[in-house]
């Protein structure tokens, strides 16, 4: 079999229930989450990922060529794609070109973004999928288990809106599924990325994970509460209940850090402006100005928040010091595949 050329587009997305740490004793290549999460895909924070025939395996990102690790990771996920094609010869050589409308290993899920396009357009290119239906396209499963391999939260990139990823308990993996909740016209919010520094951050996810998850006393604490995140979260996003997602939302993401804060050596993503614009998303939820915050393997802040107050609310926190930039970002679509 050759190689078509093919492009996928995938939207980066925030755990709104968190997923931090590796199912205990599973097969590593399967990276299986410890828990399950919830998330948000995200509109403007995107993936762009072509794959051609190419003389010798080449990945480019944002226009640069990269060899090492992070060439390493793509060409085993697209011999993984390959072999689930099914053909018994040997991978042909490709040109991987991919632009992260987002920045790249600073805590804003480019790993999920990139993932998820990797996946898609490599389905493409092999032939395991020509188009991508809607969100109840089986495809997407299959591919959202695919991408998970790669990544653990690119499996939720598969689809836009809301999403939840189970973590299942077969050794297979095979009930560790994501699906798609509500499309992204459910429930009309923002979310505030609260730029606090520039950069890629200091500690993997995966590394810092694996961790937390032999030395974090509070890492059993954090497993074991987290399905009832999940079902609260569902259930509220079901009702449209702001406060009540914001509260449990937030409830994961605190659990999490203190989880990573309790690591040794410690995993503190947070840098000074973190708390500070968190304390101010606070003071200005009192005054009535109401959002959420949650952050992630990084130190920026995002915040949910009704997009009638997503204006009033960046303007306050952009104001602060040390805030580089806020970016208000609205739910975004389904991960999309072109064959060239
Ligand atoms: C999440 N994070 O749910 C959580 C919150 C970071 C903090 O998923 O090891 O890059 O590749 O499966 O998906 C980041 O971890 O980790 C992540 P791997 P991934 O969004």
């Amino acid at each position: 079999m050759t190689v078509r050329s093919a492009r996928a587009i995938a939207h980066s997305n925030i755990a709104l229930v968190k997923y931090w740490g590796k199912r205990e004793g599973a097969d590593p290549a399967l990276n299986l989450p410890a828990v399950g999460s919830l998330s948000l895909t995200l509109d403007q924070l995107r993936s762009e990922t072509e794959i051609h025939a190419n003389a010798h395996d080449r990945f480019e990102l944002d226009g640069v060529a990269l060899d090492g690790k992070p060439a390493a990771k793509v060409f085993e996920h697209l011999d993984l794609m390959w072999r689930t094609s099914g053909t018994l010869s040997a991978r042909p050589p490709c040109f991987v070109r991919s632009v992260n409308h987002l920045p790249t290993a600073a805590g804003l899920a480019s790993s999920a973004s990139g993932f998820a396009a990797l996946t898609v357009a490599a389905a493409g290119a092999f032939g395991l999928a020509s188009s991508l239906g809607d969100a109840g396209d089986p495809t997407r499963t299959r591919l959202a288990a695919l991408a998970r391999q790669g990544s653990g939260s690119a499996a939720r990139s598969l689809w836009g809106g809301y999403v939840r990823l189970d973590a299942g308990s077969d050794p297979s993996g095979s009930d560790c599924i994501a699906r798609p909740l509500h499309g992204r016209d459910h429930w009309g919010l923002k979310l505030l990325v609260v730029h606090t520094a520039r950069g890629a951050k200091s500690v993997s996810s995966t590394g810092g994970m694996e961790s937390s998850r032999l030395t974090s006393p509070y890492y059993p604490a954090w497993v074991a509460s987290s399905l009832a995140d999940l079902d609260a979260a569902e259930r509220a996003l079901a009702g449209r209940e702001l406060a009540a997602l914001g509260e449990v939302m937030e409830h994961s993401c605190f659990k999490m850090h203190a989880c990573m804060f309790a690591t040794r050596p410690p995993l503190i993503y947070w840098n000074g402006t973190t708390l500070e614009v968190v304390r101010a998303v606070f003071q200005a939820r009192e005054r009535g100005l109401v959002g959420y915050v949650t952050s992630d393997a990084g130190p920026h802040v995002k915040v949910l928040c009704e997009a009638a107050v997503a204006d009033a609310l960046a303007a306050e926190l952009a104001a602060l010091p040390g805030v580089h930039e806020v970016q208000a970002v609205a739910p975004g679509p389904d991960a999309h595949l072109e064959l060239l």
